[in-house]
């Protein structure tokens, strides 16, 4: 019995890569990731991710997006994420060009006990490693291991494959080609069963890509990533057929406010509430080829068009109290107070915090006191002087949580604080300079 048990933990640890990765946006922070497809398998939310690299020589194209292989991450509670490691690479799908670095966005979907990965790439042979089609990877758990097909699917040229199942059993595939395309697809999910359909009735000026379709309400909603004018935004269609033809509805998200040239979408509801899943560059503010992944709630009106996401750093999900929590991904602050990476070198160990006038403020929303009784608040920051900060509950003059006094040095230190009131169970912290200046935080924490 003992040894079972052994192998089976052995066996988690090996398949599972369990990673636990932070919440807020980006989601991921230890790696590069763009193009989210997510799902809802079971009572997890998977995601299915570009996985961005930087081109080295004689790997990639410098300059350009480098992608290798695909990772896949779960959650049970969109708030702590687990890597279950690379499911494909280049070197191991037969028809692929081992060497063009171009796994681009991916999807995956369950139809009778099986996932189906569809993913885009050159074919071995393209002329220039140039001239997209997809192929397909099966397997028996969302995480695989995936087994991709000989290989791609007839038929089809192009990127961003997105696939979709009516409630009558009927499977469609989408993808882009400068334009949006749509197709059945065959009960073995393998092979098209109609011609491709060009869905031309949306704005054609400029470029469209990334289609990801979803029904609500006997609605279809289309949405796609377009260059209306700069750069892509995300827009939507709908239609009461799954290959339209569908009418142009509105903008669900505007252009990225970094100037990230691309943004990709997935839409999911996830335990009643709608999710946004897309990218930044947050973590490659100078290379947007190098990408984040990010999530925030979606919402919709009453006449079923849907409300403008506006984008956040504190994301989705709540943060338990006893974890380190960055403020950095804040949930709303003073214009006075600069977010910036803690080492620029080193860009996936974060953020900071910086306050430098007094009565400065930044709000952190949904943490998670769970009932249980803390005592003190750890800090870790370092300040040019002696500096004060208060932690207060909802707004800058609310109730008093503590009071923590930040030494003169550009050492980061983390320093504990008595807690002088009692936090409700889920509390929005705010945090405010009281006196000093350059006082630097890098996250708060509850013991
Ligand atoms: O990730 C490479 C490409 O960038 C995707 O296929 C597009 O949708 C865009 O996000």
């Amino acid at each position: 019995m003992k040894k079972i048990k052994f192998w089976l933990l052995l066996l988690g640890c090996v398949s599972g890569m369990a990673t636990q990765l932070s919440a807020q946006n980006p989601l991921i922070r230890d790696q590069f990731t763009a193009d989210p497809s997510a799902r809802v398998f079971g009572d997890r939310v998977y995601i299915y991710p570009s996985h961005d690299i930087k081109a080295t020589p004689g790997h990639g194209r410098p300059g350009w997006f480098c992608m290798e292989d695909y990772h896949v991450f779960s959650s049970a509670n969109l708030t702590d994420w687990t890597d279950h490691g690379v499911i494909i690479s280049q070197t191991t799908v037969p028809w692929a060009d081992p060497a063009s670095y171009s796994m681009w966005a991916p999807d995956c979907i369950f139809r009778n006990g099986k996932y189906y990965m569809y993913f885009p790439t050159t074919a071995k042979g393209s002329e220039n490693g140039r001239g997209f089609t997809i192929g397909v990877a099966i397997a028996d758990k969302p995480y695989g291991p995936f087994t991709p097909q000989q290989e791609p699917i007839k038929g089809v040229h192009g990127i961003d494959p997105n696939v979709f199942i009516d409630k009558d059993g009927q499977a469609y595939l989408y993808w882009a080609q400068g334009n949006l395309y749509a197709a059945k697809l065959k009960e073995n999910m393998l092979e098209l069963a109609s011609e491709p359909v060009i869905l031309t009735e949306m704005p054609v000026k400029a470029l469209k890509e990334g289609p990801y379709l979803f029904e609500r309400k006997g609605v279809y909603y289309l949405t796609y990533p377009h260059v209306a004018d700069k750069i892509e935004r995300l827009e939507y269609a709908i239609s009461n057929n799954p290959m339209g033809p569908f009418k142009f509805a509105g903008v669900l998200m505007d252009e990225s406010a970094s100037g990230c040239w691309t943004n990709h979408q997935s839409i999911i509801q996830f335990k009643n509430q709608w999710y946004l899943f897309y990218h930044n560059d947050d973590l490659s503010p100078n290379f947007d080829k190098n990408r984040s992944i990010r999530c925030d709630s979606l919402f919709f009106n009453h006449d079923g068009t849907i409300k403008k996401v506006i984008p956040t750093l504190r994301g989705v999900g709540i943060t338990k109290a006893s974890e380190k929590i960055q403020v950095d991904r804040y949930s709303d602050k003073d214009s006075t107070v600069q977010i910036s990476f803690l080492d620029t070198a080193k860009r996936f160990d974060g953020w900071k915090t910086t306050f430098n006038n007094t009565g400065s403020w930044i709000r952190y929303n949904r943490v998670d006191f769970n009932g249980k009784k803390f005592k003190e608040i750890q800090v870790m920051a370092n300040a040019e002087g002696p500096a004060t900060i208060e932690v207060r509950l909802g707004n800058a003059t609310g109730q008093l949580l503590a009071t923590a006094n930040i030494g003169k040095g550009s050492n980061w230190q983390v320093s504990q604080h008595r807690l002088t009131s009692l936090p409700p169970k889920i509390a929005d912290l705010v945090i405010v300079l009281k006196s000093g200046t350059g006082a630097n935080i890098d996250w708060i924490s509850f013991k």
